[in-house]
C-alpha cells in the first residue's frame, strides 16, 4: 500500500533561505540523545511503548548505534517559535488545509549520518491527525528518505506528502555531501 500521497509543491516560503537560517543555528534537539523531547537521554513522550521497543530492537539487531556509542545514528531537530518563525507552520497548515497541529519540526541529517528505521512517538492528541513531510532542500545524490518500502528521492523543493498513517516505519539516510533537511508536521 502506498505510504504517502504527493499533495503538491508549497512555494510560499523561500526554502533556500529557510534552510540556511537553520544551518547557522544550534539545534533545539540532537536526536536520539539530548535537547527538547529527551530527559536523561530517554524520550520524554512515549505513547506507543510497543513501537518504541520494536524500534530499539531493530536498531540493536541491525547494529545501529548513537554517536555517543560510537555509531552514526544522529539527526538534529529545529522547532517553530524557537529556531524558525511560527508563520512557516501557519503557511504549511494553510497549504494542507489543516486546522489542528500537534507538532511541527525540521529534521536535519549531516552527511554520513542516519535516522534509522523507527516509528515516531507522537502525543496522544495527534492520534487521528495527518502526518506530513516536506522536502525543503534541493535534491542531492545520496539523500534518501523512506517510508516503508517507498523511496523519496529527487523530490522538487517544496514537495509536500501526506502519510497514510502517522505511526508507520520510516528512515532517513544522508549518503550525500550536504545536509539533508525535511520539514515534518503531525
Ligand atoms: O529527516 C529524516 O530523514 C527523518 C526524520 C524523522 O524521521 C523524524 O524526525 O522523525
Ligand atoms: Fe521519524
Amino acid at each position: 500500500m502506498k505510504s504517502a500521497t504527493n499533495i503538491g509543491v508549497m512555494d510560499t516560503v523561500d526554502w533556500q533561505e529557510f534552510c540556511s537560517s537553520l544551518l547557522d543555528q544550534v539545534p533545539a534537539t540532537i536526536a536520539p540523545h539530548t535537547g527538547l523531547g529527551y530527559v536523561d537521554g530517554e524520550l520524554e513522550t512515549v505513547t506507543k511503548p510497543e513501537d518504541l521497543a520494536a524500534t530499539l530492537s531493530t536498531w540493536e539487531s541491525a547494529g545501529y548505534k548513537k554517536v555517543s556509542e560510537g555509531g552514526s545514528a544522529e539527526w538534529y531537530m529545529f522547532y517553530p517559535g524557537i529556531n524558525f518563525d511560527q508563520s512557516v507552520q501557519e503557511r504549511l497548515m494553510d497549504f494542507m488545509g489543516v486546522e489542528d497541529a500537534n507538532a511541527c519540526w525540521v529534521s536535519m541529517i549531516k552527511p554520513g549520518f542516519c535516522c534509522p528505521w523507527h516509528i515516531d512517538q507522537h502525543e496522544i492528541r495527534s492520534f487521528g491527525l495527518g502526518r506530513y513531510h516536506v522536502h525543503i532542500n534541493p535534491p542531492e545524490m545520496g539523500h534518501v528518505f523512506m517510508i516503508e518500502d517507498d523511496y523519496y528521492i529527487n523530490q522538487p523543493v517544496g514537495t509536500v506528502y501526506r502519510w497514510r498513517d502517522p505511526f508507520i516505519w520510516h528512515a532517513g539516510f544522508n549518503g550525500g555531501r550536504t545536509p539533508k533537511l525535511l520539514l515534518n508536521f503531525v
